[in-house]
């Protein structure tokens, strides 16, 4: 029964769920001191939450490498990018900040295997060639994926994102130039290239979430504006993407039944073996437990850090006569 009370508290919700509306209309941005619907809040928090953890356990397979890499440039490149990771974890953690979540909070979840983060990252990285594959296909796919994002509904994840997607171009380039050095050097080095490109294809390809049919979430994101395509348009646009810089690379798609499509104007490819997707998802992929096992290491390592950062803290607030 509808009493005069919910009458009155339903009306402000009605005027703000319509401001809510009206500005998704208009393309304008919502901003954090603007009222959203908890399930819109819910939702940012989920994706950013998973972007956030991806860059930082996406940090791990490159890391890898910086060791070993082949020269002083290789390396000084490798380790800019590893630190651009990092660089992007932040902007994202501090974005989802925005929606009245802490980081603290965030990492929690991701110990504790509340919170996901890329499929793409439980993958080893066996050889120096898979920097580059890591750089063309990963950062290709994630720039695919996160263009539209610079133009998602929540103005602190898209303001990220713009960033963000400038320095994933510089990464993509430099997995490309690396795999073209590999692939136009000697014979071994062509064979290690064209090993990696094998093995990262098809999961960079499931980057872009479940088949549009079992994608739950895709609709109301983009009825929101956070997503502005659906899975299968942006895994589409990255395949089309890939096969002329292939052939430009003297590399082979691990895909016979790659071949362009007259009528639909984009290539027509072979399935995707989602078994395996999900597989990763329930943390049954090759690296799932080194990846978690690893972070987790890391955070418990750096309590030292967020101690001595926090005294602080405290210290300067004491010094300026500040109560905190
Ligand atoms: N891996 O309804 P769907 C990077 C989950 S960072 C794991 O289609 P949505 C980089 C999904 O969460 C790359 N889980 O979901 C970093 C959902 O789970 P629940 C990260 C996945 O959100 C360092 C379920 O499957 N990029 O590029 O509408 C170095 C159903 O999916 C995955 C981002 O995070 C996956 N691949 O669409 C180099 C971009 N796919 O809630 C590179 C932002 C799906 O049902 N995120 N799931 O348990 C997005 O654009 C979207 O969240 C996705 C998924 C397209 C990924």
């Amino acid at each position: 029964m509808t009493t005069a009370a919910t009458v009155e508290e339903a009306a402000p919700q009605a005027g703000l769920l319509a401001a809510f509306e009206s500005a998704l209309a208009e393309d304008s941005r919502i901003e954090p001191r603007d009222w959203m619907p908890d399930a819109y809040r819910a939702t940012l928090i989920r994706q950013m939450a998973q972007h956030a953890h991806s860059e930082i356990i996406g940090m791990q397979p490159e890391a890898n490498w910086i060791s070993r890499a082949p020269s002083l440039r290789r390396k000084a490149i490798l380790m800019a990018k590893v630190q651009d990771e990092a660089g992007h974890g932040l902007y994202l953690y501090s974005a989802a900040e925005t929606l009245g979540v802490g980081r603290d909070e965030l990492l929690d979840k991701l110990h504790a295997g509340r919170q996901r983060y890329s499929s793409i990252f439980n993958y080893p990285t066996l050889t120096w060639a898979d920097v580059g594959a890591v750089g063309w296909l990963v950062d290709g796919a994630a720039i695919t994926n996160q263009v539209p994002l610079c133009r998602c509904s929540y103005g602190p994840y898209a303001r990220a994102m713009v960033r963000i997607c400038k320095e994933e171009s510089f990464h993509q380039r430099q997995g490309y130039e690396l795999l073209l050095a590999l692939s136009r050097g000697t014979e071994a080095q062509h064979a290690m290239a064209q090993d990696a490109v094998d093995r990262w294809w098809w999961p960079s390809l499931m980057m872009f979430g479940p088949p549009d049919t079992e994608s739950g979430h895709s609709e109301q994101s983009m009825a929101w504006k956070i997503k502005r395509h659906s899975n299968d348009e942006l895994r589409q646009r990255f395949v089309d993407i890939c096969v002329p810089q292939a052939e430009v690379l003297g590399l082979t798609l691990p895909d016979p039944a790659l071949r362009w499509n007259e009528e639909r104007g984009a290539h027509d490819f072979g399935d995707i073996d989602w078994t395996e997707f999900h597989e990763v998802l329930r943390g049954n992929g090759p690296c799932n437990e080194q990846r978690i096992t690893q972070r987790r290491t890391a955070h418990e390592q750096g309590a030292w850090v967020r101690e001595a950062a926090t005294a602080y803290a405290a210290k300067q607030g004491t010094e300026h006569g500040e109560v905190r």
